[in-house]
């Protein structure tokens, strides 16, 4: 059962398991020699806290605002692709737990369930934000566009990390069944991998140009998710976008793109004014509530998750889904009471420490 899983990491193990090779290769792989996907990770492990005590904290509340909309938590589902390859409810899943639980849900271009599913699961003003590539047929993302603006989604989110495939191996090693799954009626080139079956409509060709394009095709908020350096994020800002999501792909594009967390602290140093006055969120690398707390203290507004929920669904579906909520609410509930918080807004740099050495892993057990 679900409750069996005491942490993410216990559900990544049990995804491992009971997934087919493929969607293990496809979900888990990350580029090149994968230094990327651990470093995401291994950054939290830098930060540790500077706690308060002698507060009252037998309330806390984590509710905060994410992409416009009440959430019950600061974290939301990361877009990602096919969910379908890990449970036939797919992202449907998905939808209906975050509805429940009051979390907003990234819809990957990539989701295998159809928007029509996806839209006749959803609540009443249930929270939805729609992430784009570039379709190299201008016209094709601007019908999508227009369509997902009639569906009252709350944001555009443009992903700008992956102008081609990343390298991953483990990816293309599998041998599996996955046509039938893969959306956009592509049909997957031999042996290269489930990304490559995926992504033959996206443009490599996309610049600074179309960011304004898009912004002309809608009155959406427009966030660009990928953004890796202070200079990518300022840029963003200059062009008029309304939020930034801190992110490599979960280490699946550049081996030795730095680690988001990295990435928010220069931010953090160099540009205070942008972390505190506008909306940066953060993914990649995330496995515990502290790290949603030390993503917080730096200033992220939001903290997104994708594996993780990809693993419970496939795992149990809706159930999984569930699971990884409930496991992320009550460590971060409990990691709020520890620090001497009790909401989300006095999470501040404050409280934490940059420590700058690795600590040795942490023994399996
Ligand atoms: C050209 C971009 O987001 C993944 C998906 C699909 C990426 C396709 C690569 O697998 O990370």
């Amino acid at each position: 059962p679900p409750s069996a899983a005491l942490n993410l990491k216990d559900i990544e193990r049990f995804a491992q398991q009971v997934l087919t090779e493929t969607a293990w290769a496809y979900y888990s792989s990350a580029g090149d020699d994968e230094y990327t996907l651990h470093e995401n990770s291994a950054a939290f492990k830098r930060y540790w806290f500077r706690p308060r005590v002698l507060n009252k904290v037998s309330r806390v509340s984590t509710a905060t605002t994410l992409f416009g909309s009440e959430t019950s938590l600061p974290i939301f589902i990361a877009p990602a692709a096919l969910a379908r390859l890990g449970h036939p409810g797919g992202e449907v899943n998905m939808v209906r737990v975050a509805g429940e639980e009051g979390i907003v849900q990234g819809i990957s271009n990539n989701a295998s369930c159809s928007l029509d599913e996806i839209v006749s699961a959803r609540r009443p003003g249930q929270p939805l934000v729609f992430q784009l590539y570039m379709n190299r047929e201008r016209a094709a993302s601007e019908a999508l566009v227009r369509r997902v603006e009639r569906e009252g989604f709350n944001a555009i989110v443009l992903t700008v990390d992956a102008a081609v495939p990343g390298k991953r191996e483990r990816d293309q090693r599998a041998k599996g069944n996955y046509s039938g799954i893969v959306p956009n009626g592509s049909s997957p080139p031999a042996g290269k991998g489930v990304a490559h079956a995926i992504s033959g409509y996206q443009d490599p060709d996309v610049d600074w140009a179309d960011v304004k394009w898009l912004q002309s095709i809608t009155s959406l908020p427009l966030i660009l998710k990928g953004i890796q350096c202070v200079e990518d994020a300022e840029l963003a800002f200059e062009n008029g976008v309304q939020g930034i999501v801190l992110s490599n792909h979960g280490g699946r594009e550049l081996d030795f793109a730095p680690a988001p967390l990295t990435v928010l602290h220069e931010l953090q140093h160099k540009r205070p004014d942008l972390v505190r006055e506008r909306d940066v969120y953060i993914d990649g690398g995330v496995t515990r509530g502290t790290d949603v707390l030390k993503a917080l203290c730096l200033g992220a507004k939001g903290v997104g998750l994708g594996r993780a929920f990809l693993y419970g669904n496939g795992v149990w579906g809706e159930d999984g889904v569930r699971r990884v909520i409930e496991i992320m609410r009550g460590e971060i509930e409990t990691g709020m009471q520890l620090m001497g918080v009790t909401s989300i807004k006095d999470l501040k740099p404050e409280l934490i420490r940059y420590v700058d050495r690795d600590l040795p892993p942490i023994a399996s057990r």
